[in-house]
C-alpha cells in the first residue's frame, strides 16, 4: 500500500509475524511446517493478527470504563460484514510486514485472503450499512457495541442454473470463525409466550418458553488501529439441552427438541429485504436479539453506574429501521418491571436513550405484526405497547389531531385484522427519527410519517449515509491510491474531504492518463475472474456499465435491460455507426419469494446468451449477470467500473449507498433524481453525471393524475420494439411466453415508470457515448467524481451522528 514504506531491511514487526505465525501454527493449529495445509497457515496468520489486536480491544475497553464515556449502541439485525483479513492488516498498518513473513513460507497473501469466506449476515444495503458505521465507529475513536445475530447460515448463496436462480445455504462456519470469541459469561435468558399475572404493585411475566442468548465477539479495528470495537453477535442455546428421561424413554427426538428450538432461532438470515416476511420465527428472531441486548446494556450500565437513571447520559441505543423496534416495549419492561421505576419516569428515559434510522417509504415494507400473534409471543410487550399507546394518543387528542390523524398516529392498525406498526412505536419511543438521505428524510415527512411529524415536529432529522473509505477506497483500489498519492500527498487516507485537491488537476492529461491506466488494469483483473469463472470474455477498453444491486422491481434492472435489448437492435439496424463498445455487468440476488426479481435474473441470462452469441454485434455489446453477487465481488467490480447505473423509480431508493462507492472510484454516474443520487449531483456537479427522467414529485403527480403506460409506449418505437421482442420470445425461443406477464405489467400498470422513464434513459446512454468518445473528457468527469465525494465517508455520516443524535463528540 502507498501509505506504508518499501524498504528492503527486514523490518523487526516482519520477523516477529514470522515468528508468531510458526508458534500459532504449531500451539493452536497443532501442526508442523511441513504438515501445514494452506488453511492452517490461513488461520495461523489471522490468529497471529488477532493476537495483536487484542491488547488494543482491552485497551479500548479499558479506556472507556476508567474515562466513563458514553457508549454508542448499534442494534442491527444484519451486519454484511465481508472479509476481515485485509481490512485489519491495513487498517493495523501491517499489510506489507504480514505480505513479507508469509512470502518467507512461501506463501501469498493474496491468495490466504481469497481463503476467507464473506461474513455475510445481511441482505444488502442496510446490511452492509451497519458495517461501514462500526468501521467509522472504531475509526472517529467512539466506544461503541454492534448487537445482532450470528446466523449460522447468513446470505443464500445464488447460484445460476440455465438462467435462473436458485439458492443454496451458505456455510461459512464451516472451517470455523478465527475471529471470534465467545463469551459464556454473558449469557441472558429470554423469554417468550406465557401470561403476566399481577403481583403488588406491578405484574409477573412468566414466559412458557426460555433460551440463553450468549454472547460471541468480533472486534472491529478502526483506521490506524486507533481504535477497537467490539460487534456482539447473540447464539442461542436450550436451557436444558437434553431431556435424559425422555431419551431413556425412547423419545430420541422430543429429547432434543429444545435444542432443536434455540438452533432454529439463530439458524439462518431472512434473505428478503422488502416486503416483510409475516412469520412467527422472525418475530421471535427480532425479540430474542433485542432483548439480550437491552439486557447486556443494562446490566453494564448498572454495574458501571449504579443508578438506572442515568442510563440517557451513558447510553445511546440506536435502532437500525424497525427490527429491533420491541427494544422500545423491552426497555420499558426493564425499567418498570425489573428496576422499579414508575411508567412515566421510565418512559422518558427510554425516549432520551433511543432513537431510529428509518430506510425505506415503500408501504409494503413498513413492518406490521398481527396483533394475536405479538401478544401470545410477546403479552407482557403487549401491554406495555397499549400503555404508551394511550399514553401518546392522549397526547395527540390534546394536540388536537383529528381522528383520521389519530388512527395514522396508533401503534396498532385497526384498518383490517389488527397489527402493531413496528414504526409508530420506535418513533415514539426514540429521540431522534433519522433519514438517510437529504430528499427520503422530507420525504418521510410528506408520506409515511406525517401525522406523528406533525405531533413531534424536532424528531425527524437527515443523516445522509456513507461509506467507508478504507474498504471501499484504499483496500479494493490500491492502484488509484498510489496515483491520489502521488498527485495530491496521503491526507485523504485521514480525511476523505482532502480528495478535493484532485479538483485544481481535473484537467491534468498525465493524471488522466495514470487514472485511465489504473481503472484499465482493474478491468482486465476482473476480466480475468470472469473469464476463469464463467468462461466469458471481455473486452478491457470497452466501456464497463455496471449494476449491481439486490434485484427489485423499484431498482429497475428491467429499465436497463429494456434499453440493452433496444441498444442491441440498434446496432444490428445500423453496424456502420460508430458504437462505443459496451459490457454490461449486472449482479444481484432476488428474495427467493419475489417471482418477478428472479424473472428478471432468467431475462438477464436469456439476453446475454443471445446477445453474446451473436456475430452481427461483433463485440460491440456483451451482456454478463455476475452470479452470487457479495461484498467480496463488489470490491472486484467496483474499482474497475466506468459507468454506474443508479436508476431508480425516483422516490423509492432511500439513499444507495453503491452509487458512493463507484463516485469515489472514478465511475460516472446515469441515474435519477432520488435518494444520495441528488446529493452526489450536487457534489460533483451537474456536468460530471448524467441525470434524467422524473423527478419524486413528477412520479407522484403522475400517479395521481392517472398515469397510461400503454400511451407512453405508442409514443415511442425504440420502446415498443424492444418490449415487443422480449414479450414474444425472441429472448426466450424455448418458452416464448415467459415474459409474457412481466411485459403486460408494463403496459397495463408500470407501477415504476419504466416507460415513463425510457426515452429519457435512452437519450442519457447516448449521452454517455458522447462523453466517453472524448476521452480528455470523461477522464477529468472521473477526476472530478473522484476529488468531491469525499464529503460520502461514513465518517462523516457518524460524525454527525455522534454529535446531533448521540452527543458522543
Ligand atoms: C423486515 C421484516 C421481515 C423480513 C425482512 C425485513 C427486512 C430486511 C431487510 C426489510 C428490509 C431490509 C433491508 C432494507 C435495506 O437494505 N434498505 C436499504 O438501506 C440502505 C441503507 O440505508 C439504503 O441505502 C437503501 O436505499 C435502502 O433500500
Amino acid at each position: 500500500m502507498a501509505s506504508e514504506p518499501v524498504s528492503d531491511i527486514k523490518p523487526a514487526a516482519t520477523a516477529q509475524f514470522e515468528e508468531d505465525i510458526l508458534r500459532v501454527l504449531r500451539r493452536r493449529i497443532g501442526k508442523s511446517q511441513n504438515a501445514a495445509k494452506p488453511h492452517d497457515w490461513y488461520a495461523s496468520a489471522i490468529l497471529t493478527l488477532r493476537d495483536n489486536i487484542i491488547d488494543a480491544w482491552i485497551a479500548s475497553t479499558q479506556r472507556t470504563y476508567e474515562a466513563g464515556d458514553k457508549r454508542v449502541y448499534y442494534l442491527s439485525m444484519e451486519f454484511l460484514i465481508g472479509r476481515l483479513l485485509r481490512d485489519a492488516l491495513s487498517n493495523l498498518g501491517a499489510t506489507r510486514d504480514m505480505e513479507r513473513a508469509l512470502a518467507s513460507f512461501g506463501l501469498d497473501l493474496a491468495e490466504l485472503e481469497e481463503m476467507e469466506p464473506d461474513a455475510a449476515l445481511g441482505n444488502g444495503g442496510l446490511g452492509r450499512l451497519a458495517a461501514c458505521f462500526m468501521e467509522s465507529l472504531a475509526t472517529l475513536d467512539i466506544p461503541a457495541y454492534g448487537y445482532g445475530i450470528r446466523y449460522v447460515n447468513g446470505m443464500f448463496r445464488q447460484r445460476i442454473d440455465d438462467g435462473w436462480q436458485v439458492e443454496l445455504p451458505e456455510t461459512w462456519l464451516a472451517h470455523g470463525n478465527c475471529w471470534e470469541f465467545e463469551r459464556l459469561e454473558s449469557t441472558y435468558r429470554i423469554g417468550f409466550g406465557g401470561e403476566v399475572i399481577a403481583q403488588g404493585e406491578g405484574v409477573i411475566w412468566n414466559p412458557a418458553e426460555q433460551v440463553d442468548a450468549t454472547a460471541v465477539d468480533t472486534p472491529v479495528v478502526g483506521w490506524r488501529g486507533k481504535r477497537v470495537n467490539t460487534l456482539r453477535l447473540w447464539t442461542a442455546s436450550p436451557i436444558e439441552p437434553l431431556k435424559l428421561d425422555a431419551f431413556n424413554a425412547g423419545d430420541h427426538f422430543g429429547a432434543l427438541a429444545e435444542q432443536v428450538r434455540a438452533d432454529t432461532l439463530v439458524r439462518v438470515l431472512y434473505p428478503a429485504d422488502s416486503s416483510p416476511a409475516g412469520q412467527e420465527l422472525r418475530l421471535r428472531q427480532e425479540y430474542f436479539f433485542t432483548a439480550a441486548s437491552i439486557q447486556d446494556i443494562v446490566r453494564r450500565h448498572i454495574q458501571y453506574e449504579g443508578d438506572i437513571r442515568t442510563l440517557p447520559d451513558k447510553a445511546a441505543i440506536q435502532l437500525n429501521d424497525t427490527h429491533p423496534s420491541v427494544a422500545v416495549a423491552e426497555l420499558m419492561r426493564v425499567l418498570v418491571d425489573l428496576e422499579g421505576l414508575d411508567f412515566a419516569e421510565a418512559w422518558e428515559i427510554c425516549k432520551r436513550t433511543i432513537s431510529y434510522t428509518n430506510h425505506t417509504l415503500l408501504p409494503e415494507a413498513l413492518e406490521t405484526w398481527p396483533l394475536p400473534l405479538f401478544e401470545r409471543m410477546l403479552p407482557r410487550h403487549m401491554q406495555i405497547i397499549y400503555a404508551i399507546n394511550s399514553r401518546v394518543l392522549r397526547e395527540a387528542r390534546k394536540a388536537g389531531c383529528t381522528d383520521a390523524q389519530i388512527s395514522a398516529i396508533s401503534l396498532i392498525d385497526e384498518s383490517g385484522e389488527r397489527r402493531v406498526r413496528m414504526a409508530n412505536l420506535a418513533f415514539v419511543g426514540a429521540h431522534s427519527i433519522n433519514g438517510v438521505a437529504a430528499l427520503h428524510t422530507e420525504l418521510m415527512k410528506e408520506t409515511v410519517f406525517a401525522d406523528l411529524h406533525a405531533l413531534y415536529p424536532d424528531r425527524i432529522n437527515n443523516k445522509t449515509n456513507g461509506v467507508t473509505p478504507r474498504r471501499w477506497l484504499q483496500q479494493c483500489n490500491p492502484g488509484l491510491v498510489d496515483v491520489v498519492t502521488d498527485a495530491i500527498g496521503p491526507a485523504f487516507l485521514d480525511d476523505t474531504t482532502r480528495l478535493s485537491g484532485l479538483n485544481a488537476l481535473a484537467d491534468d492529461a498525465q493524471l488522466g492518463e495514470r487514472i485511465t491506466t489504473v481503472k484499465r488494469a482493474n478491468k482486465a483483473a476482473l476480466s480475468d475472474h470472469i473469464r476463469k469463472t464463467m468462461g466469458i470474455r471481455l473486452d478491457p477498453d470497452a466501456m464497463f456499465d455496471v449494476q449491481i444491486k439486490r434485484i427489485h422491481e423499484y431498482k429497475r434492472q428491467l429499465l436497463n435491460l429494456i434499453e440493452t435489448v433496444s441498444l442491441y437492435d440498434q446496432i444490428r439496424s445500423h453496424p456502420e455507426r460508430d458504437w462505443v463498445p459496451r459490457v454490461k455487468i449486472f449482479g444481484g440476488k432476488a428474495a427467493p419469494s419475489y417471482h418477478n426479481a428472479k424473472l428478471i435474473i432468467k431475462l438477464t441470462n436469456d439476453i446475454a446468451r443471445r446477445v453474446n452469441a451473436d456475430p452481427s454485434v461483433g463485440g460491440l455489446l456483451k451482456v454478463v449477470f455476475v452470479p452470487n453477487y457479495n461484498v467480496s465481488l463488489a470490491e472486484r467490480i467496483i474499482p474497475a467500473a466506468d459507468l454506474s447505473e443508479q436508476i431508480s423509480t425516483a422516490g423509492m431508493e432511500a439513499s444507495g449507498t453503491g452509487n458512493m462507492k463507484f463516485a469515489l472510484n472514478g465511475a460516472l454516474t446515469i441515474g435519477t433524481l432520488d435518494g444520495a443520487n441528488v446529493e452526489i449531483k450536487e457534489h460533483v456537479g451537474d456536468d460530471n453525471i448524467f441525470i434524467f427522467g422524473l423527478t419524486a414529485a413528477q412520479v407522484a403527480a403522475k400517479r395521481a393524475d392517472g398515469y397510461d403506460p400503454r400511451a407512453v409506449i405508442e409514443g415511442s418505437p425504440e420502446l415498443g420494439q424492444a418490449l415487443k421482442a422480449i414479450a414474444s420470445g425472441v429472448f426466450s425461443p424455448d418458452d416464448p411466453t415467459r415474459y409474457e406477464d412481466l411485459v403486460n405489467g408494463i403496459y397495463d400498470t408500470d407501477w415504476f415508470m419504466c416507460a415513463a422513464d425510457f426515452d429519457a434513459y435512452a437519450q442519457a446512454q447516448r449521452a454517455v457515448d458522447a462523453r466517453w468518445n472524448d476521452n480528455k473528457s470523461w477522464q477529468a468527469a472521473a477526476i472530478r467524481n473522484i476529488a468531491n465525494v469525499g464529503w460520502f465517508s461514513s465518517d462523516r455520516t457518524i460524525a454527525e451522528y455522534a454529535k446531533e443524535i448521540w452527543k458522543v463528540l
